[in-house]
């Protein structure tokens, strides 16, 4: 594993992942999850995203990849980051200022991520902490190269990732959902079931 990485099994409580869901659920009214889409093909992502925070990671055909103040389909501004998100960010971030964004991606059975690099933030100096909500997933981390040797774990709901130091420049996605292996997310809410997926970063440099 590359300096840097730390994977902290069931750190969140069944209590705590519920009120982060509970939040998520809230943010429905102001900031719903909205499809991106890749810059120039425009073809639309597996997830869908929300964001909180005084920015919000987006993506569209003719943006490209960028933070914005405001949803780009309500034009509303983020809803604030949870008190419990900050929290975690101070105990485990190790860096002298709070994330501006948390990128909420709702990945349902069919969903995944391919592999890529965080880089759209000015502050790669800071770590970036991820939570993991709902189903398992199989996560890949990779090195700083496009085609070296990765290495998968499964992450399970109220886990958290750290991705620092070293891991804060690898290659990292999600392979597959494992569907129907958490109970956390209700079905009113997420017909689809999946996962949760809170990723927080700073993005100006501090
Ligand atoms: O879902 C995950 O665990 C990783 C998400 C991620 O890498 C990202 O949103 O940049
Ligand atoms: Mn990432």
């Amino acid at each position: 594993m590359p300096a840097g990485f730390r994977l902290l099994p069931g750190r969140l409580s069944r209590q705590q992942q519920e009120g982060l869901i509970d939040a998520v659920v809230a943010a429905q009214a102001t900031a719903p999850f909205w499809r991106p889409s890749m810059p120039r093909t425009g073809q639309p992502l597996s997830v869908t995203m929300t964001n909180f925070g005084s920015l919000g990671w987006v993506t569209d055909k003719h943006g490209g990849y960028r933070y914005e103040p405001a949803h780009p389909q309500t034009g509303n501004p983020w809803p604030a980051m949870p008190a419990l998100l900050t929290d975690l960010w101070q105990e485990l971030a190790d860096y002298p200022a709070l994330p501006e964004a948390c990128l909420v991606n709702w990945y349902t059975p069919e969903s995944r991520m391919g592999l890529h690099v965080d880089w759209d933030e000015a502050a790669t100096d800071a770590a970036v902490v991820s939570i993991s909500l709902g189903d398992k997933a199989r996560f890949r981390l990779g090195g700083p190269k496009r085609g070296g040797k990765t290495a998968s774990m499964v992450l399970s709901s109220g886990d958290v990732v750290v991705l620092g130091g070293e891991a804060r420049h690898c290659h990292h996605g999600i392979d597959r959902i494992y569907p129907g292996t958490s109970t956390l997310l209700p079905a009113e809410h997420f017909p689809a079931g999946g996962r949760v997926n809170l990723t927080m970063r700073r993005v100006n440099l501090a």
